[in-house]
């Protein structure tokens, strides 16, 4: 059966280029923080894209930016389609970007082509979906369906105490929308992200159909010694924050091998008071990320590590306190929103294969209201959240092409 509708390859490639200019680094990556200026810039620039797309836009309070294709049935559940414009510090340009803008390319494809869709579409970029600037992560889908309040998410803050609030209004995306669920509800969700990951690179396939999505734990963990002089202090009965946390950070780092095959724990973060070279360190301050598909894992790995921190700060005399950021649990995808999105692969005549991520993605809060689904397109070498980040563009065609055929399947699903 030939695809429905096909995409505008060199509108969708002059497209990307553009939008990885704005908050581009030296080396080819992007650094585009969460309702930073640069993220200003490429909101701007989607907002007018949405219009010259005859999309309907609309911004939510938590600066969710939505551009609807009203279909032959306006008042029937939407499909969305999006992913996120925000950035790591130093991260790659297809991280969140491509799944944009592959969905404004098959929203605005339907639109020009001759199949009405019989229920509306809306292309959604979802604000802060990193979680590097301001925690948690997915602050946008999160307060979309309810998993935290807007207003505890619009009170997070940045390091330098800006609340996200403050930055939305700042950057003029503080919308009038209310942040939650249409009264008709949601029909699904449908996110393409690069992989993140080696798994599609070393069996050379283009795509993959996405089962689900690991769990994950953040903790900040905050060790207080006690500063002393580095040089007349005897090395017995000091109080060393950094010593505590060392001997903490590198047993946490030989968690995951005890606790299961795809379990992994992270050190981000590092904060050293008042960090001179001749004073014994009096604080400490550490993130841990900690994730497998299986919650008892992530859960039994936080005990574990609540656990060492403890030993390390008796042997250190030093104290702690633990910081429970965020716990996303595992979330497997829906059957229809696979099913639709493996039909689209067969038309297609695409090898693909099924896999879960280790990144977390919009799409697992969307589950909890909604089917949701995902599809991956490769990342070269699997690097991701570094500028080196690349995925071929041959492979981001063949995934927007599949992407806006399994997009219409579920827009005239149950219509
Ligand atoms: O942390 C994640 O998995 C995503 O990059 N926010
Ligand atoms: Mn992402
Ligand atoms: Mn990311």
């Amino acid at each position: 059966m030939p695809a429905a509708v096909d995409i505008d390859a060199d509108r969708f490639r002059e497209r990307f280029e553009a939008y990885a200019d704005i908050g581009a680094t030296e080396n080819d990556g992007l650094h585009r923080l969460a309702l930073s200026d640069a993220d200003k810039r490429v909101r701007d620039r989607f907002v007018e894209d949405l219009e010259d797309a005859d999309l309907d836009v609309r911004v939510d309070e938590l600066g969710n930016i939505f551009g609807r294709y009203e279909g032959e049935n306006p008042a029937a559940a939407p499909v969305l389609v999006g992913s996120h414009l925000d950035s790591q510090p130093y991260g790659g340009r297809f991280d969140g970007q491509l799944g944009v803008l592959t969905a404004l390319e098959a929203v605005q494809s339907i639109a020009e082509a001759d199949v009405e869709p019989a229920r509306p579409v809306e292309v959604v970029n979802w604000t802060n979906e990193e979680g590097t600037r301001f925690q948690p992560s997915m602050m946008g889908s999160s307060g979309y369906v309810g998993f935290e309040t807007v207003e505890e998410l619009l009170a997070a803050t940045d390091r330098d105490g800006n609340a996200a609030g403050d930055e939305l209004e700042r950057i003029g995306y503080d919308g009038d929308a209310r942040c939650e669920l249409p009264e008709e509800g949601v029909h699904s969700f449908l996110e393409l992200h690069v992989e993140q990951g080696p798994v599609l690179d070393d069996r050379d396939l283009p795509l993959a159909v996405v089962d689900g999505v690991y769990g994950l734990s953040w903790l900040r963990i905050t060790i207080e010694g006690a500063a002393d002089h580095a040089g007349p202090t005897p090395m017995h009965g000091r109080e060393d924050a950094l010593a505590a946390a060392s001997d903490a950070i590198s047993e946490i780092n030989r968690l995951p091998g005890r606790l299961a095959d795809d379990a992994v724990a992270t050190v981000g973060e590092l904060d050293v008071e008042p960090n001179s070279i001749n004073v014994i360190p009096a604080r400490a301050t550490f993130t841990v990320d900690i994730r497998s598909y299986d919650d008892a894992v992530v859960d039994e790995g936080v005990e574990r590590i609540e656990r060492e921190v403890e030993a390390a700060c008796e042997r250190h005399g030093a104290d702690y306190e633990i910081d429970y950021v965020s716990r996303h649990e595992a979330m497997a995808f829906s059957e229809r929103v696979r099913d639709a999105a493996d039909r689209a692969v067969e038309t297609a005549d695409v090898p693909a294969t099924h896999l879960v991520s280790g990144a977390g993605h919009d799409a697992q809060h969307l589950q909890r209201v909604t089917d949701a689904g995902m599809l991956f397109v490769p990342s070269v070498d699997g690097r991701t959240h570094n500028e080196a980040e690349f995925t071929e563009w041959d492979d981001c065609v063949a995934g927007a092409h599949v992407f806006a055929n399994a997009t219409l399947e579920l827009a005239n699903e149950d219509a």
